[in-house]
Order: structure tokens, then C-alpha cells, then sequence
């Protein structure tokens, strides 16, 4: 009897996991679709995606990072797809004793993630809709394939010596029921990544036409690259610009109906759109953006020359009142950054940047509008996609990380890193050249030293300064290099002539220290 049960039931229950699995991509499919076509940012995975990160609590999200570095996002992706594929199959499985119930599980988790949608901050007032819909699809068709394979005789009622004929036949309605199914799911997906991408904002990122600044970057020096071949550009491009943010998916903002409302502890709110921008006395400024997050000798750091207007004459509009010493800056996405007040009236070069390298913004990097504030790390200054600054006090308001125990104030500290050569990399014996990058924004650098084993500190030659806001370059010839295993170490001295600490700290709560060192082989 037992074994005659396990006969019986082992096909049917594939069969069963299957069709559930094929509900849910139909389910998500067509959620995705009709998302696209109602409201892109309340497709189910990308809601799903956006709500798991801002619920995940610091310690997963530190491990995460330290695991996946910035392909954290596709690593969410494909745990999220393996949790919907079990999560579904048992429901499958479910569906094969008591179909109602498992229609019923469907259907409520399809409202789970259209609630999920609907909490979204960019998301709109159908929202919920997408998901509700996608959901009853994926509850008919699972009821279609299911219903399929309990009729057919062989496969689900009878034995292995059963009739081959009507099993087969029943085989064939359920193939055709699953194949038709997962056709759905394959097209509306595709379907709705076509649309939603027709909607994106690439074409108006490439359409639009930056206005000349009327205050230009000076250039660049000719010596702010460091002669040491494999040194990062000094200049970074936007392509290879580190990226980081909570958004699951990128923002889609258009510039048309773009608006950023500035309110709060001000005299008078002011509202400006893109146009408003476009028209205004714009400035360009090398500034380098670094992660708080970077570890020591990360490559969470990228310098860029952005145009943009300054905070401070948006602001000057509003009239900050007296006891406002903090904007909260908020994105499309419902991210927020508190920035002292002082940091954006002073006289750096604040910007709410709408391009990057003579171009717009790139989509993942804040398109339309972003902040960039030199001296600050991007968690507590660089809001992208901004739409929205409130002039407040640190007393009365929290930001999305210093909620989550990160410190109020960001500022950047002194940092300095080896790039070449690469650590446990080996080199010919003789003049090796030794050359890297080091930083302290809105300070600047003015010496760099590095260290070979525990000899004495020597001091590198620097490359031209772009800015005090901008990263600074440096190269050393180790001159005489011997054979066998070797420790180099970097620090630098900022322009107040503080030298960076040895002491090792981790990213949290307000940035790593520490020197970096590299180990090397000596042939
Ligand atoms: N809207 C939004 N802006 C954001 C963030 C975010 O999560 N959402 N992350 C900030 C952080 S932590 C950093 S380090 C910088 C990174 O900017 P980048 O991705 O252009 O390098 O963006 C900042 N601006
Ligand atoms: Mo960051």
C-alpha cells in the first residue's frame, strides 16, 4: 500500500510543484504588464524588491553588502526568485488536496504585494491593482492545470499497471494547460518590460540638451593623472561611477513634471521645475563622492565634473528662518538625507546637479536632479531624484540611514588607498613604481606617505589638485625592491596638516579609518 501511495503520488505531486510555479509566473507576468501599462513602479518584484530593503534590518544589510558589494541588488533578485519558486511549488502541491485553498493563498498573497505596491512612495493610486489582477490570473490558471491533472486518470488516481491510454491523454491536457500557461507568463513579462521600457526615461536623459555653464569647472591640470599606469582616471566616467541606493528598481522621474518643492522652517515655499533650472546661472565643479560604507582601500568613491545650480540661491529664494540648522532632502523614492544647513549656504560649490561629464544625469545616478555636496558622505548630502528639500532641525527629523543608527553627521574623513601594485600580485625585483589616490573633500590633500614594511614613512609626489573637492593622485618609486613578501601601507595629511589615523574602525556609524595596505610578492 505504501509503496503502491509513493507511485501514485510522486508524478502528481512534480506535476503539482510545476503548475505552481507556472501559476506564479504567469501571476507575476501579468502583474508586471498590467503594471507597466497603469503605473511601471508597482510591478510586483520591483515593489517586492523595495519594500524587502527598506524592512531588512542594518546587520543583514552590512552583511549583504559585505557579501555582494554593489551586485547586492541582483543577489536580492535571485534570492527573491528562489523563495517565489518554493513558496509556489508548495502551493502547487497544496493545490492538488484542497484547490479552493491554495486559490485562496494566491489570491491573498497577490494582495500582500499589491499592498506592498500601494506603500511604495512612487508609486500611484492603482497601485494595488496590478497584483490583485495578476493574481486572480495566476489562481484560474493554476485551477485550469490542476483541475487537468486530477482528471486524468493516470497520473493522479491510478497505480503504475494503470491504463497507459487515458493517463497519456490526461498527460496531454495538462501539458497543454502548463505549456499555454507558462506562454502567458513568458509573454506579458516580456510584453511588460517592453512598455514599461517605452515609458523609462532613457529617451529623455538622451533628448535633453544641457545648457553651458555660466561659471565653468577651471581644467583639469595635466598632471592630475598619476604617471603610475593602473591608477583609477582621475576623472571618473559615468559609466564606470560606483553606484549605490535603495532602489531596487531605477527611479523613472520626467523632467517635465518634475518639481522640487522647498518648504519648512522658510519664510516662503518656493516650487521650481526643470525648466526653472535649465534657465538659471548653472555652475560646474569637479567633485569627488564617496560612500560611507567604502571600505578602507574601496572603490566606493568616483569624481566627477557636475553642473548644477547651488543649493544656497534655492534656499536664499525660500529664506531659511533662524533654529533651522538641517534640510531634509527627499527622492522620488521616498529616500531622505539630512544635510546641515551650514554645508549648503556656505560657499562650496552645493549643487542640485543635473548633469554629470557634460552629460544629464544618468538615470541610476539621479536623473533629472540630484544633490552633490563636497565633504559630506553621499548618505547624509547626495539625494538623487531628489524632489523635495524641508528646512528643519536635526532635533525634529530623521533620515533614511540615521534612523537606522548611522551618525547625523557625515562628514568624510581623510583617506588614502594603493592601487598599484594590487595586493598579492607578485612584481620583478628593482624600481617598482607604487602609485594610488587619496582624499579629503572640501580640506584637500597635501602629502602622502607610504611605508614598506616597518621602515620609515617616505613621502610620495603628488599629482595636480582638480580641486580641494576633488580626489588627488599620487605615485612613488619604491627604488630598490627585494625578493620575498612585502607590506606597503599609505596614509595621507590633509591640508590642515592632520594626518590620516591608523586606527582600524568599520564603515559604521559614520566611516571606516585606518591605513591601507597591500601585500606583494618580490620575484
Ligand atoms: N534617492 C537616493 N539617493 C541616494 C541614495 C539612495 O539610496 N537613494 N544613496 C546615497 C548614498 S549612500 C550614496 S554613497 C550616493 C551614491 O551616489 P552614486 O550612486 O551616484 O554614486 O547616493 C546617495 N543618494
Ligand atoms: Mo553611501
Amino acid at each position: 500500500m505504501a509503496v503502491d501511495m509513493e507511485h501514485v503520488r510522486r508524478p502528481a505531486r512534480t506535476a503539482g510543484a510545476a503548475a505552481g510555479v507556472l501559476a506564479a509566473g504567469a501571476m507575476f507576468g501579468v502583474a508586471h504588464l498590467a503594471a507597466a501599462i497603469l503605473d511601471p513602479p508597482a510591478s510586483p518584484l520591483s515593489s517586492l524588491g523595495d519594500t524587502f530593503i527598506d524592512l531588512t534590518p542594518e546587520w543583514l544589510k552590512e552583511f549583504a553588502i559585505s557579501l555582494f558589494g554593489t551586485n547586492d541588488k541582483k543577489a536580492l533578485l535571485v534570492g527573491m526568485v528562489l523563495v517565489i519558486v518554493v513558496a509556489s511549488g508548495l502551493i502547487g502541491v497544496l493545490a492538488l488536496r484542497r484547490l479552493g485553498w491554495a486559490q485562496g493563498v494566491v489570491v491573498a498573497l497577490g494582495a500582500v504585494v499589491g499592498i506592498a505596491a500601494a506603500s511604495r512612495p512612487q508609486t500611484g493610486q492603482l497601485a494595488l491593482v496590478p497584483s490583485v489582477v495578476g493574481a486572480v490570473v495566476g489562481a484560474l490558471a493554476l485551477r485550469w492545470m490542476v483541475r487537468a491533472l486530477v482528471r486524468s486518470p493516470g497520473a493522479a488516481r491510478t497505480g503504475p499497471a494503470g491504463g497507459s491510454g487515458p493517463r497519456d491523454a490526461g498527460r496531454r491536457v495538462f501539458l497543454g494547460t502548463a505549456l499555454a500557461t507558462g506562454a502567458v507568463a513568458v509573454l506579458s513579462a516580456a510584453a511588460g518590460t517592453v512598455v514599461a521600457g517605452a515609458r523609462s526615461t532613457a529617451s529623455a536623459v538622451r533628448n535633453l540638451v544641457l545648457p553651458a555653464p555660466a561659471r565653468p569647472a577651471p581644467p583639469v591640470p595635466a598632471d592630475a593623472q598619476s604617471p603610475v599606469a593602473g591608477v583609477v582616471d582621475v576623472v571618473t566616467s559615468n559609466r564606470d561611477f560606483y553606484r549605490i541606493d535603495t532602489a531596487f528598481t531605477v527611479p523613472q522621474v520626467d523632467p517635465d513634471s518634475w518639481r522640487l518643492r522647498v518648504h519648512g522652517l522658510v519664510d516662503r515655499e518656493v516650487t521650481m521645475t526643470f525648466d526653472d533650472l535649465l534657465a538659471a546661472d548653472l555652475v560646474e565643479a569637479y567633485v569627488t563622492l564617496t560612500c560611507v560604507s567604502n571600505a578602507i582601500g574601496g572603490d566606493l568613491a568616483g569624481n566627477a565634473r557636475w553642473l548644477g545650480l547651488p543649493v544656497r540661491e534655492v534656499l536664499a529664494k525660500a529664506g531659511p528662518q533662524a533654529g533651522a540648522d538641517m534640510v531634509l532632502s527627499r527622492s522620488a523614492d521616498g529616500f531622505t538625507a539630512s544635510t546641515p544647513i551650514q554645508a549648503l549656504t556656505d560657499d562650496r560649490d552645493a549643487l542640485l546637479a543635473i548633469g554629470m561629464n557634460g552629460d544629464p544625469l544618468p538615470a541610476e545616478h539621479g536623473f533629472p536632479v540630484r544633490m552633490v555636496v563636497p565633504g559630506l558622505y553621499g548618505y547624509v548630502s547626495a539625494t538623487k531624484w531628489v524632489v523635495d528639500l524641508e528646512v528643519t532641525r536635526f532635533a525634529d527629523a530623521q533620515a533614511y540611514w540615521t534612523a537606522r543608527g548611522w551618525s547625523e553627521k557625515g562628514p568624510i574623513k581623510t583617506a588614502s588607498r594603493i592601487e598599484v601594485p594590487r595586493t598579492g600580485t607578485s612584481v620583478p625585483a628593482g624600481p617598482v613604481d607604487v602609485g594610488g589616490t587619496a582624499w579629503d573633500q572640501h580640506t584637500g590633500i597635501t602629502k602622502v606617505e607610504v611605508q614598506v614594511d616597518d621602515g620609515p614613512w617616505q613621502e610620495a609626489t603628488l599629482a595636480g589638485q582638480i580641486s580641494i573637492d576633488s580626489w588627488r593622485q599620487w605615485s612613488w618609486r619604491w627604488p630598490d625592491a627585494t625578493s620575498g613578501d612585502h607590506v606597503l601601507r599609505v596614509r595621507a595629511t590633509n591640508a590642515d596638516g592632520v594626518t590620516q589615523t591608523g586606527d582600524l574602525t568599520t564603515p559604521f556609524p559614520d566611516g571606516a579609518t585606518g591605513w591601507h595596505e597591500v601585500s606583494v610578492f618580490v620575484q
